[in-house]
């Protein structure tokens, strides 16, 4: 019988070693939860207060109220708020590390880190209205970093961010009342409208989640990108590979998984050092491999070219290899699994942040202050865990791709020839039908990569754009999209254009927080074109997500205006009301709105209807 539980050979590949070495993944856990608690997944339990838990019959026979009073409405909007919440905060403290570290870097007291794009820097100092006259870098980058902190529990009104908005979305956010203040005061409200007895109006409480998600979207994850760029650089077209198979069978593997580039950065410096490299020569390996998983890969693949090594599903698959000295993991998407699973192998499972501990870690935490040693300490862990390695376990499968990603804003306008307006002469010709960006994670509910590859493929073949972060991206990786030459999978139209200028049909912007990029460049298009981004050919779509994060990302997507398609359902089919509110009543509030569908052929077909509607709507 066919393996249903991915389209990546590597992926099958490894789950039939998994299976043989008795060993267990999200896979079997995920059979093991079912049937999965029908309650949960339609949105309808509540332990919000110490009355409950309770639960809404949706068959209508039993209770329709909790203790409270709440019904179904009530619970289901207060969940999904929760969740908004915590994904936006998920993202917004990532920010907050960035800027905090450029601060520090700014003000003397972290050493090991310059800045490296200081244009970038200069930009955003005016973006934020600062005077950099007579000015030295170090100065600038201190009032910078100082004025960036205040976006997240500003007092002067509304996010900066959200000033690269077309006029007519700042309009809709005011007349809505849900124009973001502060990123901290978003999700600090959200936690407290949620709590026992304060908002119980649906409406109100998804409007608030809107705003919240607002401040992610415009604020923290805006942050994370940009200071990330302004410390790190900001990325430009690079090529490397993907997949399992960047697994060196002779060298000392080091997965670096999580999201936060202020460690991978310092890893990817440290695993050049001569000492290091003769180190792991003198145990008897070929050299360091450093390769990244999910979005702190996205990180160094967009700066540096680093291997990437699979997206969500496949971390533990890549401990499966038996080939990974050290695991070595930051925050967010990172499975409590790995400590049991790493045990069965000689593989180190390193947690570095001190708000992220797991069991059976080795806890080595990041001093900022004293990175480059911490990444050394790291390195030479796995260095001396090489002897270790039982050669006879070792299983990697063949499988890479060659990818090119690194498409920053800024990446995207060079390879223009410094305008977005052959771009919007494509779109306008119709040689570009549209733009799509494909975003999120793998969720085991659904076949890994299946819906976010053909998904992919569906659109470019139909002259869609596709823009892609995060464990979608990876997906694409994975299958050859990220290429030049994936052109010839691409209608004629898109293929003549990226022929025309080297550009993948698929481009890769970078990890979750850069959906900030995409959103970048939509109200850039907008401004150009005198519209809102509500008016624009674009629509989203998050074929196989599974975190919180995801659902702050969808939220401030349609309440920027576009159309989204989840592939994945929400836990929120336990309220008319509210699923009403998402799929319906929010295009005339806010211009977007979500669909869901689970076939990726199908998803194609919205996109594309939609795409087609504000073509005809703009007369193009
Ligand atoms: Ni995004 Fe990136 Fe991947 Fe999903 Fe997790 S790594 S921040 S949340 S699983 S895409």
């Amino acid at each position: 019988m066919k393996d249903t539980r991915s389209i990546d050979p590597a992926s099958l590949q490894m789950l039939k070693v998994a299976r043989d070495e008795g060993l267990e993944t999200a896979w079997d856990r995920y059979l093991a939860q079912q049937p999965q608690c029908g309650f949960g997944e339609l949105g309808l339990c509540c332990r919000n207060c110490n009355m409950g838990p309770c639960r809404i019959d949706p068959f209508g026979d039993g209770p329709q109220k909790g203790v409270c009073g709440a019904t179904g409405d009530i619970i289901v909007a207060r969940n999904l708020l929760r969740m908004i919440a915590a994904g936006a905060a998920a993202h917004s403290d990532h920010g907050r590390d960035i800027v905090e570290t450029l601060r520090g870097v700014a003000a003397g007291e972290i050493r090991d880190y310059t800045i490296k794009d200081e244009s970038k820097l200069m930009a955003l100092a005016r973006e934020f209205g600062l005077s950099t006259e007579g000015e030295t870098v170090q100065v600038i980058a201190k009032k910078l970093a100082e004025a960036a902190l205040e976006e997240f529990g500003t007092r002067k009104g509304y996010l900066q961010g959200i000033n690269r908005v077309p006029v007519k979305r700042k309009e809709i956010w005011e007349k809505l009342g849900i124009t973001p203040r502060g990123i901290d005061r978003e999700v600090v409200e959200a936690m407290h409208r949620t709590h026992f007895g304060v908002d119980n109006d649906p409406a109100n409480l998804i409007l608030h989640g809107l705003r919240c998600s607002l401040s992610d979207g415009w604020g923290g994850s805006l942050l994370a990108t940009e200071f990330s760029d302004v410390l790190f650089g900001t990325p430009r077209p690079v090529r490397g590979r993907s997949n399992l198979g960047v697994l060196s069978k002779d060298a000392v593997n080091i997965l670096v998984h999580g999201h936060e580039p202020v460690l991978s950065e310092m890893l990817v410096a440290a695993a050049k050092d001569l000492a290091l490299i003769s180190a792991a020569r003198a145990k008897g390996a070929s050299g360091i491999n450093l390769v990244g998983m999910c979005c702190t890969g996205n990180e160094i693949l967009m700066r540096h070219g680093v291997p990437v090594a699979g997206n969500f599903l496949q971390q533990e698959l890549a401990i499966i290899t038996g080939a990974l000295e050290a695991v070595v993991v930051d925050v967010q998407c990172i499975m409590p699994a790995l400590g049991q699973l790493a045990a069965c192998y000689h593989t180190k499972f390193i947690s570095t942040s001190p708000k992220a501990k797991f069991p059976g870690a080795l806890h080595i935490p990041l001093d900022e202050h004293n990175a480059l040693e911490t990444a050394r300490k790291i390195i030479l862990q796995a260095i001396e865990n090489y002897p270790n390695r039982d050669q006879n376990r070792v299983y990697i499968p063949e499988e890479t791709a060659e990818y090119v990603a690194g498409f920053s804003v800024e990446a995207l306008l060079n390879a223009l020839g410094g305008t977005l307006d052959p771009l919007i002469e494509a779109v306008k010709n119709k040689k570009i039908r549209g733009i799509a960006a494909l975003v999120g994670c793998n969720n085991p509910k659904v076949t890994q990569d299946h819906s976010h590859v053909n998904l992919a493929k569906a659109l470019i073949a139909r002259d869609v754009l596709v823009v892609e972060t995060g464990c979608a991206a990876i997906a694409s990786a994975k299958a050859g999209l990220l290429l030049p030459e994936a052109a010839e999978l691409a209608g004629a139209g898109l293929a003549e254009v990226c022929r025309a200028l080297g550009l993948p049909p698929v481009l890769h912007m970078g990890s979750c927080v850069d959906i900030s990029r995409i959103l970048t460049v939509a109200a850039a298009l907008a401004r150009e074109l005198g519209v809102d981004i509500a008016d624009l050919p674009v629509a989203g779509a998050a074929p196989e997500w599974m975190s919180e994060k995801a659902v702050s990302i969808g939220a401030y997507v349609v309440a920027s205006g576009i159309f989204t398609v989840l592939g994945t359902v929400p836990p929120v089919l336990g309220s008319n009301v509210v699923a009403d509110l998402l799929t319906r009543q929010a295009k005339d509030l806010v211009g977007g709105y979500f669909a869901v569908e689970t076939d990726p052929f199908k998803a194609a077909e919205l996109v594309i209807a939609h795409i087609d509607d504000k073509r005809a709507a703009m007369g193009i």
